[in-house]
């Protein structure tokens, strides 16, 4: 049986073998054909040639986490943002100096011509008069605060200092004089007018401007029978002591016209 089936394969071998050694050993053919048949593999054929490319394969599974990386270079600065609410108010500040004076203004429009000026003249006037009656108002108002009088005589103290020669003008403007004490009760009233106002000396009308040495009443009357020189008075020190005044023991000293004091006016009862 396996005779059978194996011939065709041996037969063919044979025939293939014979083919073989006529090619290549011709004077053995005759001998070597017969004796020897060996089954053997046959050569190994070439390469052949480059398949095609196949489909690509699945996506592998997920791999493991990488490692931390480096830390990154800083970025820019962002824009900047919305402008926030308004705040409260700040507490008050110091008030600042003065700043420097402003530059001129625009002239005035010019004024209206005659009536006006006559309106003007008037106004002028009118504030002359208001000043003597306030000065007159003033002198009234000392009046009454304190006058001392004799029997013929009102005597009025002005607490304002003035030169001697001003403080005769002032009570001659009120209609009298430098207070002039012819007897001791007019001296006394004067003096105590003096001590009671806190004073120290007052002004009184005597001098002797006209003849050096030779002193007369501030009306011009002469000095007769009454004085009141303090010892050694008048001296005409530093022959610069040419009035006098009363000093608050009622005492009489010469001196000079030019500082300024208070003083005492007088005015006849009998000329009011
Ligand atoms: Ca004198
Ligand atoms: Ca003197």
């Amino acid at each position: 049986m396996l005779e059978e089936k194996q011939f065709p394969s041996m037969i063919l071998l044979s025939v293939m073998s014979l083919l073989m050694l006529q090619q290549t050993h011709g004077e053995h053919l005759a001998e070597e054909s017969c004796t020897v048949q060996i089954l053997v593999p046959g050569l190994k054929g070439e390469p052949g040639e480059k398949g095609q490319k196949g489909t690509p394969g699945r996506p592998g599974r997920l791999g493991p986490p990488g490692e931390i990386g480096q830390l990154g270079l800083k970025g820019h600065k962002g824009l900047m943002g919305r402008y926030g609410k308004v705040g409260p108010g700040g507490i008050k500040g110091v008030k600042g100096d003065m700043g420097d004076p402003g530059p001129r203004g625009p002239n005035g429009d010019p004024g209206l011509p005659t009536e006006c000026s006559s309106m003007r003249k008037t106004i002028g006037e009118m504030d002359i008069l208001v000043n003597q009656l306030s000065s007159e108002l003033k002198f009234i108002k000392n009046a009454v605060a304190g006058i001392k009088e004799t029997d013929s005589k009102i005597y009025l103290l002005v607490k304002e200092e003035k030169r001697y020669s001003d403080a005769e003008v002032y009570c001659q403007t009120r209609g009298g004089h430098l207070a002039m004490p012819k007897d001791e009760g007019a001296n006394k009233v004067i003096a105590g007018y003096i001590t009671e106002a806190g004073l120290n000396r007052v002004y009184i009308g005597i001098h002797d401007l006209q003849v050096e040495g030779v002193f007369t009443y501030v009306d011009h009357s002469s000095m007769t029978t009454f004085s009141k020189w303090r010892k050694g008075e008048p001296n005409n020190a530093y022959d610069d002591e040419d009035c006098a005044e009363m000093v608050a023991s009622g005492e009489w000293t010469d001196v000079a016209c030019n500082p300024t004091m208070c003083f005492v006016c007088e005015f006849d009862k009998d000329s009011i």
